[in-house]
């Protein structure tokens, strides 16, 4: 098939799914065209069967604002009439969603649509009494629309007050990136004297509490000798160092930026720690716990599908500062429990998330649209 994905293409969990999907896609065979405003960040090199078109915003001294929603429509319809596009998968509701349908208008009908809802397009965007409407017109006129939790979709059908079908289909990992790996050497150099090591990962906004984060590994580390690895990068950083030198932790916590290579990132550390307040699916998590490493989490959204309690991880109440301590210390002094939580945590990953599934999933919704005649 030929396929069109448009994501946003820098840091963020949604673009990462975009991307690995394409890559996946292609190496099945199809033909993948993304319509992005810059080179996603994890396409990295050439691929076979991989074409980028960027979307070139039209700066006239005349707007107000860049037009990037209607240039981006545009591109969509360009890129679909000549490459021939049979399918436009769309991740993230605003605004790929309503420029994606829009594009559809301008082509017809033979252009299927489908909406990936990831999190944040739905619970914060979608309660935006700005966007909620047209937000809603994006996911009703998509061909099919897909959420990455069933949590997300009852969240979907509550904000929306929609009826319409939406496919589950989770996020995903590949096994042949995601696994553990030795990274002794490098461990070594952050935690020379054996300190347990944990990390955070996201792209440091309000709604990831990474407070909660610092706190947590403050109590930890008054117990017993450790690091803070934070990975990632987004507004809360500058407030987060200040944080650290605020509660006397800065000295033990590593701020490492963006990494391209998550599964050596991780394989450094013991726990990941993630204390949020919204999270859709939580695709981090899902990455660590292929690499072996158990989770600490907030009891929010979709983290419940992917995190199994007191058995891949533990799960928490929003805020819980002092269980979330308490069980992240039991996990890394109990040497029999942490293994027993590594090898479950790999084994649910590989087998409840394996990329080979997932795609499968995707491939299938889209020969459902284009076999659709409406
Ligand atoms: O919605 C966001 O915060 C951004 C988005 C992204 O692009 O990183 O994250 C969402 O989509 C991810 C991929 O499906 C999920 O793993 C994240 O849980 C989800 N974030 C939230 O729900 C807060």
């Amino acid at each position: 098939m030929k396929i069109g994905i448009s994501c946003y293409p820098s840091a963020g969990e949604s673009g990462v799914v975009a991307t690995q999907l394409g890559k996946l896609l292609a190496e099945k065979g199809h033909i993948v065209h993304f319509i992005t405003s810059g080179m996603p960040f994890r396409l990295g090199k050439y691929y076979q069967n991989i074409y980028f078109h960027e979307v070139d915003v039209n700066n006239y001294s005349v707007f107000q604002y860049p037009p990037y929603d209607l240039t981006l429509a545009s591109r969509m319809a360009q890129v679909a009439k000549n490459e021939k596009l049979d399918v436009l998968h769309v991740h993230y509701a605003v605004p790929h969603a309503i420029s994606a349908n829009l594009a559809k208008r301008m082509v017809g009908d033979s252009l299927k649509v489908v909406t990936t809802l990831h999190g944040t397009d739905i619970t914060v965007l979608a309660n935006d009494y700005r966007l909620k409407d047209i937000i809603r017109f994006g996911v009703e006129q998509s061909d099919a629309v897909t959420a990455v939790s069933k949590n997300l979709i009852e969240e979907t059908k509550q904000v929306l007050q929609i009826e319409r079908p939406i496919d589950l289909v989770y996020n995903f990992i590949d096994k042949r990136e995601y696994y553990p790996r030795d990274m002794c050497d490098i461990r070594g150099e952050y935690a020379p004297n054996g300190e347990k090591v944990f990390i955070h990962i996201s792209n440091f906004r309000q709604v990831k509490r990474v407070p909660d984060v610092m706190h947590v590994f403050s109590k930890v580390r008054e117990i017993i000798p450790a690091k803070l690895l934070m990975i990632g990068e987004g507004p809360e950083l500058p407030f987060i160092r200040d944080l650290a030198y605020e509660i006397g932790v800065a000295e033990d916590v590593i701020v490492l930026g963006k990494e391209d290579s998550m599964a050596c990132v991780l394989s450094i550390a013991d726990v990941l720690l993630l204390a949020s307040e919204q999270e859709s699916f939580g695709l981090v998590v899902l990455e660590a716990m292929a690499c072996g490493k158990p989770v600490i989490v907030s009891n929010v959204g979709g983290l419940l599908e992917v995190v199994k309690d007191g058995d891949t991880g533990f799960v928490l109440s929003i805020g819980d500062i002092e269980g979330m301590a308490e069980k992240a210390l039991q996990l890394v002094r109990d040497e029999a429990m942490y293994k027993r939580f590594s090898c479950a945590s790999i084994d649910r990953a590989y087998r409840d998330f394996s990329h080979f599934d997932i795609i499968e999933q995707y491939e299938a919704i889209y020969k459902r649209v284009v076999q659709s005649t409406a």
